[in-house]
């Protein structure tokens, strides 16, 4: 098991060794869809996370989140203007999602980094496997949507995260509304913002040529050049869950729904998937650095792999000198994991 203090030491020795040095992996865990746990990893996977929501915070910006878990959300909100529509998108949520796993072995968990393979539920994703109101193996559902009663109607009173109080950025209950978005308009043709991930765009994923483009179809267009543009699959499931996933601009506090992180996994799934379909993608890195919510304005200034990867909690996340290069390729040191299944482009 990856001991905090390690990592952090570990991930610190990144920047001060030269890159024919950097250590090697002890082995490559392999991340696996989580319809393919079974009821005892599931039952251990939302323990840890029950734990981690437990946990005192470690207050890296000063202030005392609810907890650990609350922690991130906080580390996700922090750099907001310089992690969505920019270059750095994939590799710093890459990161993230390594950052919570390793939180989650702290809290006892010892598999890898399950994922929610969403596009497989393409078809109707009110019918997937992931909603589930088991209090010891499901997420709970997806919230009852409710005119009369909009705000309440979506808590979520189910699954191991049923009433879930949140008070980071601001106090509410847990939400999501998928039932919201059955026909939300500017999605395009079917329920759900189903055409950011049916099989039709995800085959068209798999067929960009460079990151640069490749990065804005899976991320989603910027909501504010691309007014009328349809979401990709990443904005599409953000925004048909609703309620906490689909806070963005300055709250940007999605990480408050356990699911982000399913979501996020299978995101960087796809893109690791794509790095391995030509040897030229592995290291392909490019767009911009920064864009304003608020304004929509970037600085102009390109990305580059040895960009800092930019964590907000110093240590704790055991990226303080980590850089985009370090976390490129998936099956090398820190990162040390693959993925079961490396063709999303395929309907299974
Ligand atoms: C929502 O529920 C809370 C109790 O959890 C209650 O205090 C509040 O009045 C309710 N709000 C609405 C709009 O029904
Ligand atoms: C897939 O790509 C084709 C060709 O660029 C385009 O016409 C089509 O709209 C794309 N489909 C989706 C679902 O994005
Ligand atoms: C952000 O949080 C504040 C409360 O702190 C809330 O009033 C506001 O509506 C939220 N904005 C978004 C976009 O959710
Ligand atoms: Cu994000």
């Amino acid at each position: 098991m990856v001991n905090l203090a390690l990592f952090s030491a570990a991930a610190l020795a990144v920047g001060a060794l030269a890159s024919p040095a950097k250590p090697k992996c002890d082995n490559i865990g392999v991340r696996r869809n989580w319809n393919s746990l079974n009821g005892d990893e599931k039952a251990s996977f939302l323990g840890a996370i029950q734990c981690m929501m437990q946990k005192p915070s470690l207050s890296p910006n000063g202030v005392q989140q609810a907890s650990r878990f609350e922690d991130f959300v906080w580390t996700h909100q922090y750099p907001g203007y310089a992690i969505h529509w920019v270059a750095k998108f994939l590799p710093w949520h890459r990161w993230f999602v390594k950052a919570y796993h390793a939180e989650l072995q702290e809290c006892g968990w010892e598999g890898e980094m399950p994922y929610w393979a969403w596009e497989q539920d393409w078809q109707d994703l009110s019918a997937s496997n992931i909603w589930n109101a088991d209090p010891e193996i499901g997420f709970g559902t997806y919230g009852n949507f409710d005119y009369n009663n909009v705000y309440n109607s979506t808590t979520i009173t189910d699954g191991a995260f049923a009433n879930h109080q949140i008070q980071f950025p601001f106090p509410h209950m847990l939400t999501r509304n998928l039932p919201m978005t059955a026909n939300y308009p500017w999605t395009g043709p079917g329920p759900y913002c189903q055409r950011g991930y049916n099989p039709e765009n995800m085959k068209n994923l798999s067929s960009i040529a460079t990151y640069k483009d490749f990065s804005v179809a899976l991320e989603s267009p910027d909501p504010i050049h691309n007014p009328n543009s349809f979401p990709g699959p990443h904005g599409a499931i953000h925004l048909a869950l609703w309620g906490d996933m689909r806070t963005d601009g300055t709250n940007n506090s999605s990480p408050n729904d356990p699911l982000f992180y399913m979501h996020h996994s299978n995101v960087d799934r796809i893109w690791a998937s794509w790095q391995a379909l030509d040897e030229k993608h592995l290291y392909d890195f490019e767009g911009n650095t920064d864009f304003y919510w608020e304004t929509g304005m970037r600085s102009g200034l390109a990305a580059q792999l040895d960009d800092p990867l930019l964590y907000a909690e110093k240590n704790a996340m055991g990226s303080e000198d980590l850089k985009v290069s370090d976390v490129m390729d998936t099956t090398e040191w820190p990162l040390c994991y693959t993925y079961e299944d490396m063709e999303p482009w395929v309907v299974r």
